[in-house]
């Protein structure tokens, strides 16, 4: 989608801008069904790079310490648990800048992947940067799709991580489609960005070719000691347009209502679903901060009438490789 369009969308009432969402969503989904994804932290802290949102840099005093590679025990353990509780995607996640083929820690990461992967649930990772041979090794691991969000537009981008570059980022989606891993790719809303680089993040989302399988739609969570820590809140309606705006420019896309969700009232997450998100993550902890807990949840999906999507007999293989559009 162009930008001018995504602008024209964005220029709507919120009344209109729904009903066509929630027509695009109609069309493509089972209209009552949610994702759940269960997330789990496999190498928390100590991260070098300065993302100012993130509490797992390793430049601010957040609290959050730095921690070893968990063992395959403990990931197999917590894996069969989000299997029991009806996820149908896991989702491990590391604070490393990138990984590198041949070194100790991916081989244990390539270990732990081939043991989730028997699992029949959708295995995503998000390790960082990868280069075209890592990803073709998490492909055959049994990575069905791989997450390294964009976060905001390009031109916001240096003002927010100053250690790696948008275009490193472009890069890694390249070769993750180039191997044959879906991308699930997204952004955070609340990161002092303008309306505009709201919508320029879409237009390059949705120029990917392919469109993202899944796109994640994070709210800055301010974590105490980084740079972000005294952003204002955003507003939920904000919220709900990006995410019918997400649905109307990706329509096959999972649209991930991520983190933030502690934060936003039933009412509002109610709008969420109605605007076109399908999935959430379901569990009480994303990767060093809170969720809302499985009951609340489990709650909130009864009264609305949502059914957790049911889990696979096959996880569905991620889709052909194919070139990514470039800045
Ligand atoms: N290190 C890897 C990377 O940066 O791609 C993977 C982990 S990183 C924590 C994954 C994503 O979590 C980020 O791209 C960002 O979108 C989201 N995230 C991190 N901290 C957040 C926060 N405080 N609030 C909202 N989203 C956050
Ligand atoms: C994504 O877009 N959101 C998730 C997942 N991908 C890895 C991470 C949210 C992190 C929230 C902050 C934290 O837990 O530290
Ligand atoms: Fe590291 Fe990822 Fe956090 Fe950036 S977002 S500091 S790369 S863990």
């Amino acid at each position: 989608m162009t930008l001018n369009e995504l602008e024209t969308l964005a220029e709507l009432s919120l009344f209109e801008l729904l009903k066509r969402s929630r027509a695009v969503h109609e069309a493509n989904w089972e209209k009552q069904e949610v994702q759940l994804c269960t997330l789990l932290s496999i190498k928390t802290g100590g991260c070098s790079e300065d993302c100012s949102y993130c509490a797992q840099s390793a430049r601010y005093s957040t609290g959050v310490d730095a921690e070893r590679l968990m063992s395959k025990d403990a990931v197999m353990e917590n894996a069969h648990a989000a299997k029991a509780n009806g996820s149908t995607r896991f989702c491990m996640g590391a604070a490393w800048k990138g990984v590198r083929q041949g070194t100790k820690r991916f081989d244990d990461v390539l270990d732990i992947i081939r043991g989730v992967s028997e699992l029949n649930m959708e295995v995503c990772v998000t390790l960082g940067e990868v280069g075209a041979e890592e990803a073709r090794q998490l492909r055959d691991a049994g990575v069905t799709a791989y997450n390294h969000n964009i976060d905001t537009s390009p031109e916001h981008y240096p003002n927010i991580v100053s250690t790696h570059t948008f275009q490193d980022r472009m890069n890694t989606l390249q070769h993750v489609q180039e191997a044959g891993m879906a991308v699930c790719c997204g952004g955070i809303l609340g990161l002092g960005e303008q309306a505009e680089d709201r919508l320029r993040m879409l237009e390059i989302l949705s120029n990917l070719d392919p469109q993202p399988e899944s796109v994640p739609i994070n709210v800055l969570m301010p974590m105490a000691g980084t740079p972000m820590e005294e952003s204002k809140a955003i507003d939920s309606f904000d919220l709900i347009r990006m995410i019918a705006l997400a649905r109307i420019a990706m329509p096959k896309a999972k649209v991930r209502l991520s983190a933030g969700r502690t934060d936003l009232s039933k009412e509002a997450q109610a709008m969420c679903f109605f605007a076109g998100a399908n999935s959430i993550f379901y569990g009480e902890k994303l990767l060093t901060a809170k969720n809302p807990s499985v009951q609340r949840d489990l709650e909130l999906l009864e009264t609305l009438d949502l059914k957790p999507q049911a889990p696979f007999a096959d996880v569905p293989k991620p889709p052909a490789a194919a070139c990514v559009a470039s800045v």
